[in-house]
C-alpha cells in the first residue's frame, strides 16, 4: 500500500505512527516537490492519502487509520469491544478537537512557515489557547490514574491527542505542562518505536523536553 505524503504534516504523522503501532509497513510517496496531478488522488488536494493494492483511493486520515487498523490483525487501537469503542472515541474525539485541530490551526496562525502560504490573525490564533488548556487538563486528571488515555495501553486517542500537545508546543502556544501525569505520558509516548518521526519532527522545532 502507498500512502501519499507531505513530511511531518500532521495528518499524516498521525497515520505514520498509527501504522507503526500496528505493524504495517507502507510505501511512502513524498509529494511536496510534484503536487502536480495530486488532485486525481485527492481533489481535496490534502495528505495523506491511502492507495490500496487493488488502487483503490482512501482519504481522511482517521478513516485510514481504521482501515489499516482492521488490515493489521493486530489488537485494535480503537477498541476490541463495545465499551472500549466507546471510551477511545469520545476521547479519540476529545482530542482532536480540542488539541489535534487548535493545534494546527494554531500554528497556521502564527508560524512563519506558514506566512507565504495565508493570511494569518494571531489574535484568533489566541482565542484556541483556553479551551485547549482546559481539555489538557481534563486528559491530565484521566491521566493521573492511568498510562495512557483510556487504560493500560496505546490507542488511537493517544496518539491524536498527544500530537494535538505537541504541536502546541512546538508552535509556542503551550509551554509543557507541569503536571506529573502530562509528563509521564509524555515520555511514555516520545519514547515508543512507532515516534522515530515525532522526534525528528521535535528536534527541528527545538522543542523544550516534556517529560
Ligand atoms: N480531514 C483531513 C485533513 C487533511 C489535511 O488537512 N491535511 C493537511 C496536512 S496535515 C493538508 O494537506 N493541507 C493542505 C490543504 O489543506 O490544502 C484528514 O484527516 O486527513
Amino acid at each position: 500500500m502507498r500512502l501519499f505524503i507531505v513530511p511531518f504534516a500532521p495528518n499524516v504523522l498521525r497515520v505514520q505512527i498509527f501504522a507503526a503501532e500496528q505493524g504495517v509497513v507502507l510505501e511512502f510517496i513524498d509529494i511536496s516537490t510534484d503536487h502536480t496531478a495530486y488532485h486525481t488522488i485527492n481533489p481535496l488536494r490534502q495528505v495523506p492519502s491511502l492507495e490500496l493494492d487493488d488502487k483503490r483511493i482512501l482519504t481522511e486520515s482517521l478513516t485510514i487509520c481504521q482501515y489499516l487498523d482492521e488490515a493489521s490483525g493486530a489488537p485494535s487501537l480503537f477498541g476490541n469491544n463495545a465499551d472500549e469503542r466507546l471510551q477511545i472515541a469520545m476521547w479519540e474525539r476529545r482530542g482532536e478537537a480540542g488539541l489535534f485541530n487548535p493545534g494546527v490551526e494554531y500554528g497556521h496562525q502564527v508560524h512563519p512557515m506558514f506566512a507565504g502560504r495565508m493570511k494569518q490573525f494571531p489574535d484568533f490564533a489566541a482565542t484556541l489557547l483556553p479551551k485547549a488548556e482546559q481539555t489538557l487538563t481534563v486528559f491530565a486528571d484521566q491521566l493521573d490514574h492511568m498510562p495512557y488515555v483510556t487504560g493500560d495501553r496505546l490507542t488511537v486517542a493517544d496518539i491524536t491527542s498527544f500530537l494535538g500537545y505537541v504541536w502546541f508546543v512546538a508552535y509556542g502556544g503551550m509551554v509543557p505542562s507541569t503536571r506529573l501525569s502530562i509528563r509521564s505520558w509524555s515520555e511514555r509516548m516520545i519514547a515508543r518505536d512507532s515516534m522515530t518521526n515525532l522526534r525528528q519532527l521535535m528536534a527541528y522545532f527545538k522543542m523544550p523536553p516534556l517529560n
